[in-house]
């Protein structure tokens, strides 16, 4: 186990950002941390409510399961745990679960001296959730706005928030972010490609690196975007696909409220051809 010899290096106090020394240690291969006690601790919570939740409801079918947000004429106030108060408690837990997850690979970080790379990535992903169960529902002033927690039911959510503005692939912002997602696919298949390609060749022939996987791309478009390059068009790709995401939704009744394809009349009407 080369690995050990390596952690033994890194498995030392410090580099927390709370509490000092206080669960500054590990239990087997985990670190725990004040941020991974926290995680455990609004993990356990919320998955107990959810239970419970469940366990008052109508089904145990795993696909019918749905725990829901208040209705609307509650406002942004607290609402009774049966009609929506669960939904809430709920969110508050997943969120401080998310958040801590965020400082507890901070923390890691800092231990490894890297860069804070992966818990700000992870961090884009948290904030699209945010953006749907609290900054949305806090502008339109009811947590009823809020998706569902259930497998159909959060896919019907999906579904008739977008027929409300008639045809979500109008929304430019949508756009933007389902192009991100999709050049992300092909940036991650051509650098997955190319790897494996170069480093997995056929048993018997030579390895190769990265003169080999500059070359490919040098021969066949001319231009080479360079091993670390790829990683950081990689990061920038999925990181828009999830910011862009976030903005098309919470620009959806905040912002725009009628259908999105008469957004664009604002095309339509431009002086040079509305006369
Ligand atoms: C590359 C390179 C890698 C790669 C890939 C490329 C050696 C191992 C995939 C090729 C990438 C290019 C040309 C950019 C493509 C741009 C978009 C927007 C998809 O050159 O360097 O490193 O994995």
């Amino acid at each position: 186990m080369a690995m050990l010899s390596f952690e033994q290096k890194y498995r030392v106090r410090g580099g927390t950002l709370v509490g000092g020394d206080l669960f500054d240690f590990w239990v087997g291969p985990f670190y725990v941390g004040f941020f991974g006690v926290t995680t455990i601790f609004f993990s356990f919570i919320g998955s107990a409510l959810i239970f419970y939740a469940a366990a008052i409801g109508p089904t145990w079918n795993p696909f019918l399961i749905s725990i829901n947000p208040p209705d609307i004429s509650y406002g942004l106030r607290l609402a009774p745990l049966a009609e929506g108060g669960f939904w809430q408690i709920i969110t508050i837990c997943a969120i401080g679960a998310f958040v801590s997850w965020i400082f507890r690979q901070a923390e890691i970080s800092r231990k490894l001296g890297m860069g804070y790379h992966v818990p700000v990535a992870y961090s884009v992903a948290v904030f699209a959730y945010f953006t749907l169960v609290v900054i949305r529902p806090a502008l339109l002033g009811a947590w009823g706005h809020g998706f569902p927690y259930g497998f159909i039911s959060h896919l019907d959510w999906v579904s008739n928030t977008g027929y409300q503005y008639v045809n979500f692939h109008y929304n430019p912002a949508h756009m933007i972010a389902v192009s991100f997602f999709f050049t992300n696919a092909l940036a991650l298949s051509m650098h997955g490609g190319l790897v494996l390609s170069a480093a997995n060749p056929k048993p018997g022939t030579v390895v190769k690196g990265s003169a080999h996987e500059n070359t490919f791309f040098r021969d066949t478009v001319g231009w080479s975007i360079g091993t670390l390059g790829i990683h950081r068009l990689g990061l920038f790709l999925a990181l828009s696909a999830g910011f862009w995401s976030a903005v098309c939704i919470v620009i959806s009744g905040p912002l725009w409220s009628e259908g999105w394809p008469d957004w664009w009349n604002w095309w339509l009407n431009l002086p040079i051809w509305a006369s």
